[in-house]
């Protein structure tokens, strides 16, 4: 009988490696390819630079290809339960014990074995031609007009769109790069980068009173832009003036900046992490409205996002002001609300969520959990949120490592009482493409 052989296709653009492993599949049985979902896709592996749509057209067009199917899930258990392949298929690059598929291989040899099936590696074949399809496929990822829609499509397939606080070429290759196997054997990364005005300030050695200008910011994210693909969300401080403003829209949109987030503050910004200890001016609703209306007509393209930040809950003026605030902002034109609080409890900001959410059941909405550390992403999402941002834990990371090696160096006079905390140059330099 006819054996049911099955293969997944995790990337976009149909290369070498594809045709051998379908051919060999081919002489093995009768060959279905499943496409990795869009939502499963940018777990394991990256953004699709094709829509599923077209993926599957893709596959179902190559010689050798009996049927196709959505694959919606990195693990294959549904595909199991459903097709009940003989054999599947896949390249033997997954079987090294660091790989990070490799958890998801040991799921499917259990599953395969409970009822009989096999697993046929193929070797994988390193192909420079292969390889420069792989860059070409992150180069256009990183385009402005791939990249600046890209969030927009997150907040469609993700049930919160966690973000990760970037301030340089390296911590946005940290952010890029990081990818984990949780316990059930899935993958997981990061989906977009916070460049925070606190932690590029901060990296200047600089307070964070809107003194880095823009220019400066603008360096910050072209040095992060120039070594990754994920879509970028811009701590925009206030605004600064509405003149200045809306040419900063068209600049930031230009190069493929996703989305800024502006704050409803005036006068001499401080750092909403010090609450009510500094003296902070609200600004009035009309003319952040203003401010946010002017920003949405200088924009060019519909992928543009600007995301109104209420600081009502930090400067402790209720939650009916944060509430008649981010509705008239809404209004105002603004693409998603960013509610902010510094309270350990979460209850605010969830108290918050609840009733916005009530009323307008599809403007994202924004958090920042710094101080409400110990709520969970899948927490936050239940209540409403759509992006959850970690805002400078990066940062916060680095500079107690600096200071104790520095630290330390100056009470040994060498270097040997810090080496077992250093990660070696050669292992560093693993993040960085040549
Ligand atoms: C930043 O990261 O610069 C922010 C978020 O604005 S917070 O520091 O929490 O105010
Ligand atoms: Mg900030």
């Amino acid at each position: 009988m006819t054996k049911r052989v099955y293969t997944c296709f995790c990337t976009a653009t149909i290369h070498k490696g594809h045709l051998n492993i379908v051919a060999r599949a081919a002489e093995l049985g009768e060959v279905t390819v499943g496409v990795l979902s869009d939502a499963a896709a940018i777990r394991y592996n990256r953004f699709p630079v094709a829509s599923e749509a077209e993926r599957l057209a893709a596959a179902k067009a190559l010689p050798g290809v009996a049927h196709v199917v959505l694959q919606r899930d990195m693990l294959y258990d549904d595909i199991l339960e459903t097709l009940r392949p003989d054999i599947v298929v896949h390249g033997d690059n997954w079987s090294r014990s660091d790989a990070p598929e490799f958890a998801i291989r040991r799921h499917l040899l259990e599953r395969l074995s409970a009822y009989g099936g096999e697993l046929v590696e193929l070797p994988y074949t390193h192909d420079p031609a292969v390889e420069k399809i792989d860059a070409l496929d992150r180069e256009r990822l990183a385009m402005p007009e791939f990249r600046r829609k890209r969030l927009r499509q997150l907040l469609k397939l993700c049930p919160i769109v966690k973000t990760l606080e970037a301030h340089s070429g390296l911590t946005g290759l940290i952010t890029e790069k990081t990818v984990v196997t949780q316990a059930d054997g899935r993958l997981d990364q990061f989906d977009a980068m916070w460049v925070s005005s606190l932690c590029d300030s901060t990296a200047k050695g600089k307070p964070d009173i809107e003194l880095v200008d823009m220019s400066s910011r603008l360096r910050t994210i072209d040095d992060i832009m120039e070594v990754t693909t994920k879509p970028i969300i811009l701590d925009g401080d206030t605004g600064g003036l509405t003149e200045h403003f809306v040419y900063n829209v068209r600049t930031l949109e230009r190069i493929g900046v996703s989305a800024v987030i502006i704050e409803d503050k005036t006068g001499l910004k401080k750092n909403s992490l010090f609450g009510t200890e500094v003296e902070q001016t609200q600004e009035s609703i009309e003319r952040f409205c203003e401010k946010i209306t002017a920003g949405k007509q200088a924009q060019r393209t519909d992928d543009f996002m600007i995301i109104a930040r209420c600081e009502s809950l930090i400067l402790e003026r209720g939650m009916e002001d944060a509430l008649t605030r981010c509705r008239a902002y809404v209004r105002a034109g603004a693409d998603g609300i960013m509610i902010h609080s510094r309270k350990k409890d979460p209850a605010e900001i969830l108290t918050f969520c609840d009733r916005f959410r009530a009323e307008d059941s599809t403007t994202p909405i924004v958090v920042v959990p710094t101080a409400f550390n110990a709520i969970t992403e899948s927490e936050l999402a239940a209540h409403g949120v759509n992006i959850c941002i970690y805002a400078n834990q990066l940062t916060r990371a680095a500079v107690p490592a600096m200071q104790s090696v520095a630290t330390d160096l100056l009470k040994h006079h060498r270097a040997l009482e810090v080496d077992a905390r250093l990660m070696p140059f050669k292992q560093i330099i693993t993040l960085i493409d040549a």
